[in-house]
């Protein structure tokens, strides 16, 4: 019996690798999503709050090859119990294996999606499901009737009669089939029936079936290609930034660079596979509280006044010291042009901005009208915007997190209360409204750096956009607070990188730093966690010095 379940699990295994490989391949063809990432996404937007939080904290952006592989994980463990329990129990097997297509059909009928249409975002799933069964009807019938009558006469829910039973069909067995019980451990000739070569070659060939279409959906190319991307012109804005003052970068070693490339720039988004938008599909939908209905597609965009910005991103989501904050230089269509062309009605107070996967962030309408430079973006850093960063459009505001300004791959922008909906964010516990908070980092040296002892160096870069930063002051140990020195500021939306010369002496000592905004409010102290509105508290770093 050990080898028949050995066998069985494996017989499992194969069969919803094979459902999956397929799905993919379905998938790739139809331009659906995954029931891999269907269902990883579910999991992410119905995961608890602090569960998310741990992940962005602890995981970074592992957290999504983790979460696939996870995934991966609890669907070969249960395929293996699945097909285990089919050793002696198939039907049982058939249902569980049922369950789990049901479930991938589940998670993309309910979940966010890149598909809008209903036979794109199901088939997936559905072809995963078929396969899937039939892969463990043929690999349970090939490895013939279960040997104990005893174990199949122990009639569970499992053993209701369906359609496809036949007396022939091993999944039903009659009863009557009264074999020996093999002995435990029992003899190398398996039960009466069991064809080796047989249950091999079904095996292996379900299994070279969904090989081959995992293979193949890979070469199936997802979205527009990096060319098509490359290939948009942004013309040269109508409002330049204002020349960059000399000294922006002090001159330390290991300290941010001023601009973020944008290899290196943070992400932080709910998708397992960035979308390639198709640059000449896209279109903007302008409605809810407006005079006139605008649809803009992107040549409409990029004929428009375009202004280029620096401005300094930053996630809700970054602890004290944390990396969630980038600084790029920006080019994009004024939001408040657009929002005068459309004509806004008394009464509104909110934006709700939706991406091409389904995901709204609610935005205050004042953000967008009070002369900032709140843009829709078409370029980050002199190039069109990187896929995984919004192309071909994304929001950018100055001064307020990520989450409730700065969606990626706009493709609807409604005018509306904050009365009348909820955002993604904002259902799971964030706050409504959340600008960015003074904060200032250290990035050398880093922490538990160990350094000589004699004239020593700390740098690093604090922010306080729409306020700008008027001080930085660092204190080693217990001692006074003394200034650093800032290098020159580029706007009051940017992030300003700052010096401290220091005399280290032998021993283990912390450098703390605090930033004053320009408004004059000193960065707080008190501690507080990301959520709901961002973290707060002083960086601190521990060097020892030789
Ligand atoms: N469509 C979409 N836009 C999004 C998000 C997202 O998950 N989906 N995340 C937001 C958050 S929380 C932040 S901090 C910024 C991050 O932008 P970046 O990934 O380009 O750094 O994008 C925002 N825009
Ligand atoms: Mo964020």
């Amino acid at each position: 019996m050990l080898r028949r379940r050995v066998r069985a699990g494996f017989g499992g295994l194969v069969a919803a690798g094979a459902g999956l490989g397929l799905g993919e391949l379905a998938a790739a063809l139809v331009g659906g999503t995954s029931p891999v990432v269907g269902v990883g996404t579910q999991l992410i937007d119905l995961a608890p709050g602090p569960a998310k939080d741990w992940a962005v904290k602890n995981l970074g952006t592992a957290d999504k090859p983790i979460l696939v592989g996870g995934v991966l994980f609890a669907v070969a463990i249960f395929a293996l119990l699945a097909g285990t329990v089919g050793a002696s129990r198939p039907r049982l097997a058939v249902v569980l294996t049922i369950g789990l297509g049901v479930l991938a059909i589940l998670a993309a009928a309910t979940g966010r999606t890149l598909a809008t249409n209903p036979l794109t975002r199901l088939l997936p799933g559905v072809v995963t499901l078929i396969v899937a069964t039939v892969g463990i009807v043929l690999i349970l019938r090939a490895l013939g009737p279960p040997p104990s009558p005893r174990a199949v006469g122990s009639a569970g829910p499992d053993e209701t009669s369906t359609d496809d039973a036949r007396p022939s069909n091993p999944l039903r067995p009659g009863r009557t089939d009264s074999e020996p019980v093999p002995t435990a451990g029992g003899s190398a000739s398996d039960v009466p029936g069991f064809d080796r070569r047989r249950f091999l070659v079904t095996a292996l060939s379900i299994g070279a079936a969904g090989a081959a279409g995992l293979a193949v959906s890979r070469l199936v190319p997802g979205g527009v290609d990096e060319a098509t991307r490359a290939a948009v012109k942004v013309p040269a804005p109508g409002s330049p930034a204002q020349a960059l003052p000399a000294g922006v970068s002090g001159d330390v070693a290991g300290v941010s660079r001023f601009f973020t490339p944008n290899k290196s720039f943070y992400r932080v988004d709910t998708l397992l596979t960035v979308p390639k938008v198709d640059p000449r599909n896209w279109e903007l939908r302008i409605h809810g509280m407006v005079d006139r209905e605008l649809r803009l597609n992107l040549a409409d965009l990029l004929d428009r006044h375009l202004i280029e910005r620096d401005i300094t991103l930053t996630c809700v989501s970054n602890e004290v010291g944390g990396p969630y904050v980038g600084n790029a230089r920006w080019i994009g269509v004024p939001i408040a042009e657009i929002l005068r062309e459309a004509g806004v009605q008394d009464g509104a107070d909110a934006v709700r901005s939706t991406s091409v996967d389904g995901l709204t962030i609610g935005t205050p309408l004042t953000a967008l009208t009070d002369g900032r430079d709140a843009m829709f973006a078409v370029a980050m850093n002199g190039e069109p915007l990187p896929f995984a960063h919004g192309f071909p459009v994304r929001m950018v505001v100055p001064g307020l997190y990520g989450y409730v300004s700065a969606t990626k791959w706009i493709v609807d922008f409604e005018v509306t209360r904050f009365a009348d909906f909820s955002a993604y964010w904002t259902d799971r516990g964030w706050s409504v409204e959340a600008p960015i908070k003074t904060a200032s980092r250290i990035d050398v040296p880093k922490g538990f750096a160990t350094i000589k002892a004699g004239p020593a160096v700390a740098a690093g870069v604090a922010w306080a956009q729409r306020r700008g930063i008027s001080k930085v002051e660092v204190q080693v140990d217990d001692g006074p607070w003394r200034p650093a020195k800032l290098a020159a500021e580029d706007s009051i939306d940017t992030w300003r990188q700052w010096t401290f010369r220091w005399n280290a002496t032998p021993g283990n000592h912390k450098l703390t730093v605090r930033a004053t905004d320009a408004e004059g409010h000193l960065q707080t102290a008190d501690r507080a966690a990301p959520r709901p509105n961002g973290s707060s508290g002083l960086h601190n770093t521990l060097v020892m010095v030789e």
